[in-house]
């Protein structure tokens, strides 16, 4: 199987870490949807990261999704089954993913678009909703035991961080977000991060 996408993409690194944990042998092509728009184009006409080639040839989109197909793979989850616990994993997965994807409507709006075509109300709005994402995380690591970085919820949120930090570091202070500031320099020592640094770079041992 194959995946498709650069891991400066949060979902794609996500991705990679998830299929390292669960312990699933993958190809990583690091194509850009931008540099490399034709020849991702042959691979997937939407043009979307991730992209997973399955063995079959059958092509998947959506990191969620594609974690869900992997986990069906594996034959076990990075979520733990009891409700309550599930519950609070899910919670946070869904903030982690809101930050993500307001940071990278963030980083779209401020490099792709030119400045005088910049929106300043949508950037406002957009840096809002994403630093109310990260508030709220940093809060939840503050109650009970902290989620183990090696689960979805942990590994999701430490992207989620690291990525807003290198793309929105100057709008994110790691002051006020202490604990996830520790969380994420915690994981990302640990080997499926290193193996999978955000970046330009492909996946393999650190
Ligand atoms: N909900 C999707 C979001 C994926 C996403 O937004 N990927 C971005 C890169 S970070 C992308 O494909 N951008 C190119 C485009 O939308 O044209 C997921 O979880 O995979």
């Amino acid at each position: 199987m194959q995946l498709i996408g650069m891991l400066d993409s949060p979902y794609v690194r996500r991705v990679a870490i998830s299929l390292q944990l669960l312990g699933l042998r993958f190809e990583h092509r690091p194509l850009s949807v931008f540099r490399n728009f034709d020849q991702f184009q042959a691979i997937n006409p939407v043009v979307k990261v991730p992209t997973l080639v399955c063995e079959d040839g059958q092509v998947l989109v959506d990191s969620t999704l594609i974690i869900d197909y992997a986990e069906s793979l594996a034959g076990r989850s990075l979520l733990p089954d009891q409700p309550a616990q599930r519950l609070r994993a899910l919670r946070t997965i869904g903030l982690a993913m809101a930050a993500c994807e307001k940071s990278v409507q963030l980083l779209y709006e401020r490099r792709l678009r030119p400045p005088d075509k910049q929106h300043a109300p949508w950037l406002e709005r957009v840096t809002g909703q994403m630093q109310a994402a990260f508030a709220l995380l940093e809060a939840e690591l503050g109650q009970g035991a902290a989620p183990e970085a090696t689960r979805q919820d942990g590994l999701s949120l430490a992207v989620a961080w690291h990525f807003a930090r290198q793309t929105a570091g100057d709008l994110l202070s790691a002051d006020t977000h202490p604990r996830l500031e520790s969380f994420s320099a915690a994981a990302e020592a640990l080997p499926a991060f290193a193996a999978a640094p955000h970046g330009e770079g492909r996946f393999g041992p650190a």
